[in-house]
């Protein structure tokens, strides 16, 4: 064939075309990860892996099209649109919660799905349409250039199914160079995405949960022997100035929505405190405010936070807990005080569903739910989420009024949610001026939920219920994402956000007040796992008999850590991120990682055992004594109109 024959050829095959489909393809992809996605590239191989990671997955993918005598361009077209789509929604999720999406996550979009209002919109920008230009062009070329190439031979296909595994198989081999172990510690999706790219993550967890279930159905009860041994060991005994000192008074638990802890005592500069209410509060002579305490959600956010301090267990590494293993048996607090004569319910103003609640709900033991269907959801009461703070409150205190005491109530405010817009008539706060709206908009909505909070703390205090209650109120996780940090060096007056201090913007507020007991600000470090015990103790109930990682605040014992869900933490001492130790002193990293050693293998072990819990539902294999287990088909949550939420004849005990 003469030269000019060849290059015609080319020009027109089917070869061509998919090589076309694979620089575009490759070439957008590595732009998105460069524009959207902060991965942490720290080496010359992390930044060659991370242009090298989406070519095998656009060599094998776009592949397949080879594999189709006669209709080649459009299954490469088809492939290339679903390979686009899942990039972009991994883009849009990335916005808003930092991570990547992941097969739970899907299914969790189904009972979430629709109910993200305004945030979802926020996320979307019309440049966005540059995810599917490779898309575009490929429809172009097939009715243009290429229309007159009909029939493909298909020989080529096994020459590129070869080259997609062979470079595969190298970014593979130079990934666990740089990352000894990536696929088996798996904290962390930002590593997966940086070595080996968006599109193998999504085929990693695939497998992954697969695995799960299957893991479920083959434990059995001698793997629960080792969890209670470490339990048993590390169990930290009561205080006795404390243990007790709150019994049978009623308990309720608020979640602040993405309530972070640098808002504490903040003061905007006017001079205006942002929250005035809890600046008070904290130094009530009754109350315990925790300073440096963190929050250890993963992507199952709120609910996450409410399984940590129900359960005094970790959440899942992928999706929530509450979406995912929902059947499992557990022995949460609702179900404990049960066995003490405590009748328990939660307040939430938004719809049963979100987050599987309604099915979550009746494995923890709780009595009653009152959901969206029990309040006015007319627009003026309702914002992104659900119900404003301020109504939800007022609405909630005749049922609070009505649970037969002694309670253990569980409120969840909403107002406080991404992206923090607030309508005008609720709020005459001032906005933050950075160039950052959602920054912005964070301080008048916490103000709004700061004085909703008062609100309902003077409604306590009127029917009486604020000196036998004891109250904590906690910050369930970030509000404020790494992708603000550039405004937040303008909200905390500093030049950078180290790691360090990001870590410590994970800290929430933790504030227990307890009638009659001399509190104070307590400065050991301990995250939402601790609060179990810490609560039960105080109610004078020993947790020693439950399987639990959280370690009572106020004990002597109290270990002074607290790990993030991607296995780094934060002690007294020193603070672990991303495997690199730093001093907790002097916030500066640490020649060697030797100081980090100890605790690092003890958080290692703890996520691990939590996921063996979780994963394989091993507290159907345990039996505390005292505790009467749940039979989650005993509840019914029917709403007002149904039988009021209430407990339906017990089958079983
Ligand atoms: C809605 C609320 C959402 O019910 O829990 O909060 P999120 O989990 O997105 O923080
Ligand atoms: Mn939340």
């Amino acid at each position: 064939m003469n030269k000019i024959g060849l290059t015609k050829k080319l020009n027109n095959s089917h070869i061509t075309f998919f090589v076309i489909a694979v620089v575009l393809f490759w070439m957008k992809t590595y732009i998105a990860y460069r524009i959207e996605f902060k991965l942490g590239i720290d080496n010359n191989l992390q930044k060659f892996l991370l242009f090298l990671n989406p070519l095998s997955s656009a060599l094998f993918f776009l592949g397949l099209g080879l594999l189709f005598k006669k209709w080649t361009k459009l299954v490469m077209i088809i492939i290339n649109f679903l390979m686009s789509f899942l990039l972009y929604a991994n883009i849009v999720y990335y916005r808003f919660f930092n991570d990547f999406i992941t097969i739970p996550v899907l299914l969790q979009a189904k009972s979430n799905g629709g109910q993200l209002g305004d945030s979802a919109v926020s996320l979307l920008s019309p440049t966005d349409i540059f995810y599917f230009s490779d898309f575009i062009i490929l429809i172009i070329l097939a009715l243009t250039v290429f229309k007159k190439v009909t029939v493909n031979n298909r020989k080529s296909y096994k020459v590129v199914l070869l080259l997609a595994i062979t470079v595969f198989l190298f970014n593979l081999g130079l990934a666990e160079k740089d990352r000894p172990q990536l696929l088996s510690r798996s904290f962390d999706r930002n590593y997966l995405v940086k070595y080996l790219g968006a599109y193998n993550f999504t085929i990693y967890d695939t497998i992954q949960n697969i695995e799960s279930s299957s893991e479920r159905a083959l434990a059995d009860s001698s793997d629960i022997t080792d969890v209670q041994n470490y339990r048993n060991a590390n169990y930290t005994a009561p205080n006795p100035a404390y243990f007790g000192k709150a019994k049978g008074m009623n308990v309720i638990f608020i979640s602040m929505e993405s309530f972070q802890n640098f808002m504490i005592d903040y003061k905007m500069p006017n001079g205006q405190e942002v929250t005035p209410f809890l600046n008070s509060l904290i130094h009530d002579q009754n109350t315990f405010y925790f300073k440096n305490f963190y929050h250890q959600t993963g992507q199952g956010k709120t609910s996450d936070a409410e399984f940590l301090m129900e359960n005094s267990l970790y959440p899942l590494g992928q999706g929530a807990v509450f979406i995912n293993k929902a059947e499992n048996t557990y022995q949460a607090t609702p179900a404990i005080l049960k066995g003490y004569g405590y009748n328990s319910a939660v307040f939430h103003g938004n719809y049963k569903t979100f987050w599987n609640r309604n099915v979550m709900y009746k494995a923890l033991g709780y009595d009653q739910f009152f959901d969206a269907s029990y309040y006015d959801m007319s627009p003026a009461n309702t914002k992104n989420y659900g119900m404003k703070d301020k109504p939800y409150f007022q609405e909630s205190m005749s049922m609070l009024e009505g649970l037969k005491q002694p309670f253990y109530a569980k409120f969840i405010t909403l107002s406080n949610h991404f992206p923090f817009a607030m309508d005008p008539q609720d709020t005459n706060f001032p906005a933050f001026n950075t160039d950052d709206a959602v920054v912005n908009q964070y301080f008048q909505s916490a103000n709004y939920m700061d004085q909703a909070l008062e609100q309902f703390v003077n409604a306590l205090k009127a029917d009486g219920l604020w000196n036998k209650t004891v109250l904590v109120f906690y910050g369930d996780h970030y509000g404020i994402s790494e992708n603000h940090n550039e405004a937040m060096t303008k909200v905390l007056g500093v030049n950078q956000i180290t790691p360090v201090l990001n870590a410590k913007l994970q800290q929430v507020p933790l504030i227990i007040h307890v009638p009659g007991v001399k509190g104070g600000i307590q400065t050991q470090v301990g995250g939402e796992v601790d609060v179990r015990p810490t609560v039960l103790h105080l109610l004078g109930i020993d947790t020693k008999n439950f399987i639990e990682f959280g370690s009572d605040l106020l004990s002597k014992q109290h270990r002074n850590w607290a790990l993030f869900r991607n296995g780094d933490y934060v002690s007294d001492k020193v603070i672990q991120i991303n495997d690199k130790c730093y001093s907790a002193q002097t916030e500066q990293l640490l020649s060697s990682n030797v100081l980090c050693k100890d605790i690092d293998s003890r958080v290692k072990t703890e996520l691990q055992m939590s996921d063996e819990i979780v994963n394989k539902d091993l507290l159907r294999f345990y039996k505390p004594k005292g505790f009467t287990p749940i039979n989650p088909d005993d509840y019914n949550y029917l709403g007002p109109k149904g039988n009021k939420g209430i407990k339906t004849t017990p089958k079983s005990s």
